[in-house]
């Protein structure tokens, strides 16, 4: 299956049929009165939330979609059959924008719902709604009117409360896994993930939320190194973000400077972003010796200069993993309390993820071109590390393959 999280296609609505002039043929009856029947409604076009759709590769390889036309009336005051919507099933996540003006047309939070992005053409009357008391038998009819048409671009950013943050190999992976029962691939090479990934976690029987693990991140991403850093903006819906940090990475590297270059590149990416929650893990700890161990991590945290709620885990053997599942819980359960018995706080909040989603939306177009400069410097001096069919810059669509 592919990843694919933006798409631009167009919609075209059925258009109305066409009324008609008829009149009564019956036999014995001269001068049958008007009788024809009105077009009837164009199909419409729809966009609709589905929770068993996750990506909109579907709208790469066609991107033209139609509903049907209306079919005309006919006499003895037969009403033409409306034209069959058509409905396009999208992720929950999907914002659809009108390209022309820039608009958002709708919002997607929810399996099941959907937003009318092409109007079907009305039908056109039929000659018996001409009949007056001066004119008993009108020729006149209508046209249909024209289906709408237009071009839209669809933009997937992914729900979860809680988004994964870190280097290449910082263990995120393994950390849903552990955690929940999404199963991403796990291999000891950096950007073994190459899409978000969303695992369902159950703090207990009642209680849980959603995390998503997204690739890693580098020093430079901003400017386009490793996978960039376009999929930040699938943290933008997230309340909280988990920092994932290895104690002891394997290229001998400092943890305290991997953690501030990501922290950097969150900012770079977006200011809005970076003031979300964000809570440390120090992880793979059973990598270091019981009794360093401790003396290790708050040298870390020293270097680092860190206040905020930090724990340590080790993905691998679950230490201290459920720990962080409970404090998230009861993290965004307070969130989500606070903000239906304080509105002042709700209102604050929405302002917050109004602008979080305006300043990722501008942010993911630069990041893109950015990405794709690097790729073609790297092309023009032979050093290319990715194949990215994307690079051409022809299409503009963002697209990666799952492994
Ligand atoms: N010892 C130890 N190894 C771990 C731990 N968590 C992950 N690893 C190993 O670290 C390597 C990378 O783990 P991943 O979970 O794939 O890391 P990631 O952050 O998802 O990496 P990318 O997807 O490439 O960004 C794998 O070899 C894991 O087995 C841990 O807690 N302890
Ligand atoms: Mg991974």
């Amino acid at each position: 299956m592919r990843f694919v999280d933006e798409a631009v296609i167009t919609v075209e609505a059925g258009d109305g049929g066409n009324g008609v002039a008829s009149f009564r043929r019956e036999k014995f009856v001269p001068f049958g009165g008007p009788d024809g029947g009105d077009g009837g409604r164009g199909g419409n076009v729809f966009v609709q939330a589905d929770n068993d759709t996750s990506t909109l590769v579907d709208y790469r390889y066609t991107r033209k979609f139609r509903a049907e036309r209306a079919k005309n009336g006919r006499g003895a005051n037969c009403s033409g059959r409306g034209g069959e919507d058509t409905v396009l099933l999208v992720p929950v996540g999907t914002t659809i924008v009108d390209t022309e003006s820039g608009d958002i047309i709708g919002d997607l939070v929810a399996d099941g719902q959907r937003v009318l992005v092409a109007a079907g053409g009305e039908g056109g009357l039929g000659n018996t709604h001409f009949k007056s008391s001066t004119n008993r038998s009108p020729r006149k009819c209508t046209h249909g009117t024209k289906g709408e048409y237009r071009e839209i671009r669809l933009e997937l950013k992914v729900l979860a409360d809680v988004g994964l943050l870190g280097m290449p190999n910082a263990g995120k992976s393994t950390f849903i896994r552990a955690v929940s029962a999404a199963k991403p691939k796990v291999a000891d090479y950096p950007f073994t993930t190459m899409v978000p990934n969303l695992g369902v976690v159950d703090a207990d029987s009642h209680r849980s939320f959603v995390m998503a693990d997204i690739p890693g991140l580098i020093e430079g991403a901003a400017e386009g190194a490793g996978l960039g850093i376009r999929f930040l903006k699938h943290l933008a819906r997230t309340r909280i973000l988990l920092h994932i940090v290895d104690v002891q990475p394997i290229d001998g590297s400092d943890p305290a400077y991997n953690a501030k270059a990501i922290l950097e590149e969150l900012k770079k990416f977006s200011p809005t972003l970076s003031k979300l929650p964000i809570v440390l893990v120090l992880n793979k700890v059973d990598q270091l010796a019981a009794e360093t161990r401790d003396e290790w991590c708050d040298h870390i945290l020293e270097e680092l200069e860190w206040n905020g709620p930090v724990f340590k885990t080790s993905g691998l053997t679950f230490e201290g993993t459920k720990d962080v599942v409970y404090y998230l819980m009861d993290q965004i359960e307070e969130q989500r309390e606070r903000e239906v018995e304080d509105p002042e706080y709700a209102a604050e909040m929405k302002a917050f993820r109004d602008q979080l989603e305006a300043e990722t939306r501008e942010q993911t177009i630069a990041a893109k071109e950015a990405y794709r400069e690097l790729r073609r410097q790297q092309r023009l001096s032979g050093q290319g590390e990715f194949d990215d069919e994307d690079d051409d810059g022809e299409d503009e669509a963002e697209s990666y393959y799952v492994r």
